[in-house]
């Protein structure tokens, strides 16, 4: 099965774009932004300023061209992996920084931000998201949810509860997968023996799709389809977004110990923002001013963000246990007494 592919590696159109050369060109901006971001923090990592921190250079694509097929109200319930699509539906930088810093305030976005905390659990939240698109069936919205997971998590029992039950139920959920090739070191080859995974919706009812993941415009198109067939009560779809993680799994792996650097040459060539560059410079609306003036702007915005994270006053010792439950536990209240030096464990 060949994926859908819109836009070829020199960033020529081998069919109608499915947007204007002004939203190209929009997003070719955000694509700046969100790798401006992703250098930052990993760079913040070794600096001793974040902990560890999950990059997602080369998947920059697949996450800002489905994120971009949402309107703002719609629902996303993402990973560690994915800040690209979830600040382009407005979960703030401040936010992301302070859940690597392990602030739990990080977890609370602005009111009217329909994006739930990322998942560190792999495969857990994809039923948050079948949950929150039933939810809005039954309130009779044309509101959908979207959720991002790795190849990985489709080896987790949670994929399959949650395709099952958006079959069954017809839930307004567009799945995305951006199959990197790696759950950290186990390949691709070795996660699952289908051809692909587009084709795991087949038994669930829902219809998959495999799209190249470096192709903005082709990850737009399939997730524009998707969103608008859920909104149309048609159901749940599965988009397979082939990708490559370019660096490490984390900032505390080594990926040189498991995969060959030469592998990676040819997503080198498929870099995803190269191709979107490639097609503007064709039509004369890029230049090389107007790149730095995007990437500075980002800097600025994402430094002040760094700035206001680094600066919120330290966070209760005995927070977490707040953000638990409405009403903490016994259990928990003992726990949290014991950190504070108010009681003696176990009594
Ligand atoms: C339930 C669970 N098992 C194991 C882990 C450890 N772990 C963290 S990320 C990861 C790999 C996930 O791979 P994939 O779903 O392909 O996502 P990617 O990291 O490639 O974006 C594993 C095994 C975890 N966080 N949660
Ligand atoms: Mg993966």
């Amino acid at each position: 099965m060949d994926p859908l592919r819109i836009l070829d590696v020199d960033g020529r159109l081998l069919g109608p774009s499915p947007l204007p050369p002004e939203e190209i060109r929009r997003l070719f901006a955000v694509l700046l932004t969100v790798r401006a971001y992703d250098h930052k923090a990993s760079a913040l990592q070794r600096q001793g300023r974040l902990a560890t921190y999950a990059q997602f250079e080369g998947q920059e694509a697949a996450q800002v061209g489905s994120a971009a097929a949402l309107r703002p109200d719609d629902w996303m319930v993402a990973t560690y992996r994915d800040a690209a699509a979830m600040w382009m539906q407005g979960y703030p930088w401040d936010n992301l920084l302070l859940g690597r810093m392990g602030d739990e305030r990080g977890g609370a976005p602005p009111a009217g931000v329909n994006v739930l905390p990322p998942s560190i659990t792999v495969g857990a939240h994809m039923i948050h998201a079948v949950g929150l698109g039933w939810a809005e069936q039954m309130r009779g919205t044309d509101r959908i949810a979207i959720t991002y997971f790795g190849d990985g998590a489709t080896s987790e029992g949670d994929f399959h509860e949650a395709m099952n039950f958006a079959g069954v139920y017809r839930t307004p959920t567009v799945f995305v997968c951006q199959n990197n090739g790696w759950a950290i070191s186990m390949s691709r080859d070795r996660q699952t023996a289908s051809e692909t995974i587009a084709q795991k919706g087949i038994a669930y009812g829902i219809p998959g799709t495999l799209v190249d993941g470096n192709d903005l415009l082709a990850v737009f198109a399939a997730t524009r389809d998707a969103v608008a067939r859920a909104r149309r009560g048609e159901g749940a779809t599965l988009i397979e977004a082939l990708t490559q993680r370019m660096g490490p799994h984390t900032t505390a792996d080594d990926a040189g110990r498991y995969r060959e650097e030469r592998s990676l040459e040819d997503w080198r060539r498929r870099d995803p923002l190269d191709r979107v560059r490639r097609h503007l410079q064709a039509s004369g609306s890029w230049s090389e001013d107007w790149e730095h003036e995007v990437v500075t702007a980002a800097a600025a915005e994402i430094e002040a963000a760094v700035g206001r994270a680094e600066d919120l006053a330290p966070f209760g010792a005995g927070a977490a246990f707040d953000r638990m439950f409405a009403r903490p536990t016994a259990v928990l209240e003992a726990q949290r007494a014991e950190l504070l030096g108010e009681g003696k464990a176990g009594s």
